[in-house]
């Protein structure tokens, strides 16, 4: 039986890749829609590999708090962070670029 180790070394290499994305901080992006009654914005983002995207593209996002939403408008440059939460892609962290 090799296959077990294998997977578990694949796995281990998935979790380190996981934390070397985590800890090249945020994604780059530009705002282009906030629709604080739906709670969601329109984010214009380059690849996200942890989620999936690896092209970039123009998508909307739940957020983990609304009141992030009054920070950003349209047209913005930002940073943001996303993760999937309850099977729903949701940015976690937003600040504008400077
Ligand atoms: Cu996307």
């Amino acid at each position: 039986m090799r296959i077990l180790p294998a997977i578990g070394l694949a796995f281990a290499l998935y979790g380190a890749s996981q934390l070397a994305l985590a800890q090249q901080g945020l994604i780059d992006g530009q705002v282009t829609k906030v629709d604080p009654s739906a709670a969601k914005i329109t984010i214009k983002h380059g690849p996200i590999p942890k989620l999936d995207m690896d092209v970039g593209m123009t998508m909307n996002f739940a957020v983990s708090d609304p009141k992030m939403l009054t920070t950003v408008k349209a047209g913005d440059r930002i940073k943001f962070d996303a993760e999937r939460v309850n099977g729903q892609i949701t940015v976690t962290r937003l600040q504008k670029s400077r």
